[in-house]
């Protein structure tokens, strides 16, 4: 059956061609710093946003039309949903996909029958990953959609919240496990408070650490040696995430010994509302070594809010690739599109130009970045700048060998600082440009 009748699948044919549905720049087999495209960008597609989502906003139901889908709940049409989403991903080329529990699975009348449900669907979702080739990023749990977690879930203030959340996220772990996903990401849906009138901050951030331990210990008694990710959102639904961004998640994570399990899962989206440039996430993760994988798309800076966008801006794409190529990947990881058509956009070819728009901006970032990289228009620049550490008194200072005495000693003798030299940030940003 198929239900992407008027797509073949989607050829290279390079940035000379007319064809809108062919990649202009995400060649699989080219090669990029010795890697192929395939396995540095490691795409993947959302399940919730390309085969859940309707279209709603705050101000109108769905508008888009998936002729597949009879809008229920049933198991049938979630089983229908996975034929149609891997007719979909195959087509596209995507080598990766991630779901939420309830996404791919419709929540049960109890928790048993929700577990029976993941159960049924997860054997389609093998039979069609054994077939088609394609594999899980990372698997994950909805914590935030049900009215039980309106206070949220490791943090809510009912005990009986941390246990369901548990049994569900044990689930979702063993079904993550059982389809070889390579990742397992927690975001806080509703970790976060609005009113810390009514809200004991300590017990719920200790009850978060604690849930995390429970998931990592569960992996290990089961086998599951993937990836743990902490995904940074700083507002949305709470006013105050605890999520905040990398150096709250970071923090967070190393002051509850949580460094060698969690690494974090960087969103565009999310950087851009705690007032963070992508750039600036990935690099502050990546030299912490807990850069793990990444949620590629965009906002709006005149909307403001997590309107989740594909990526189609080069100068996004470039500086992301500089610091992913400078870590040399992202594996386990990858780049997953938590991104969704306009509500505009409203026909299921739509979900293909958005994809190979995202892909292909990845793609053209990647070459550019590798450009700026191979030329070391960028390395020369810095470490020339911080030269002044590479002997002498700022060798010392590296070293731990000087002491606050011995630094005033020194410039004491000394009398001045040596004459500062430009940043020349103008003239970098326009060698930058010369590569786009
Ligand atoms: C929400 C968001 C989530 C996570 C997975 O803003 O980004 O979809 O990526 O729970
Ligand atoms: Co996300």
């Amino acid at each position: 059956m198929a239900y992407f009748p008027d797509v073949d699948t989607i050829p290279f044919e390079g940035p000379g061609t007319k064809n809108r549905l062919a990649f202009r720049h995400y060649d699989p087999s080219a090669t990029i710093e010795g890697q192929s495209m395939k396995d540095l960008m490691r795409f993947s597609v959302a399940y919730w946003h390309t085969f859940r989502g309707t279209g709603s906003d705050p101000f109108g139901g769905g508008t888009l039309q998936r002729p597949w889908d009879d809008g229920s709940d049933s198991v049938e049409n979630a089983l229908k949903r996975v034929d149609v989403a891997f007719e979909f991903m195959q087509k596209l080329g995507a080598p990766y996909y991630c779901f939420h529990d309830r996404d791919v699975s419709p929540e049960g009348a109890s928790l048993a029958e929700s577990h029976k449900n993941f159960d049924v669907i997860a054997k389609r979702l093998k039979e069609q990953q054994d077939a088609t080739g394609i594999k899980l990023l990372w698997g994950t749990a909805n914590l935030f959609s049900h009215p039980r977690y309106m206070h949220g879930a490791a943090t809510s203030c009912n005990a009986d919240v941390f246990a369901y959340s548990a049994a569900e996220v044990k689930k979702a772990i063993e079904i993550t496990h059982e389809l070889g996903g390579e990742n397992y990401v927690f975001w806080g849906g509703r970790e976060g408070y609005m009113n810390l009138f009514n809200t004991n901050m300590k017990r719920e951030l200790d009850h978060l650490a604690r849930f995390m331990h429970m998931a990592v210990d569960h992996a290990k008694s089961i086998g599951f040696t993937g990836q743990f990710l902490f995904e940074p959102k700083p507002k949305e639904p709470t006013k105050h995430q605890y999520d905040f961004d990398a150096a709250a998640c970071l923090n967070f994570l190393r002051a509850n010994d949580l460094m060698d399990h969690v690494k974090l899962n960087i969103e565009t989206n999310h950087a851009t509302l705690a007032g963070h440039t992508m750039m600036h996430e990935l690099e502050y993760a990546r030299i912490q070594n807990a850069l793990g994988s990444i949620d590629a798309n965009t906002g709006d800076l005149l909307l403001g809010w997590d309107t989740d966008q594909f990526p189609t801006d080069i100068y996004l794409t470039t500086q992301c690739m500089l610091v992913i190529l400078e870590q040399g990947g992202l594996a386990p990881g990858g780049i997953n599109f938590d991104a969704k058509v306009r509500r505009e956009s409203f026909e299921p070819i739509d979900l293909f130009h958005a994809h190979i728009g995202g892909m292909d901006a990845f793609a053209r970032g990647a070459k550019i970045a590798a450009a700026i990289r191979a030329d070391g228009a960028l390395t020369d620049i810095v470490k020339n700048r911080y030269r002044s550490y590479d002997d002498g008194i700022g060798a010392k200072i590296e070293a731990g060998t000087v002491s606050f005495a011995d630094l005033e000693k020194y410039m004491l003798e000394k009398g001045e600082a040596d004459a500062n030299e430009s940043g020349r940030q103008e003239m970098i940003e326009n060698l930058i440009n010369d590569y786009l």
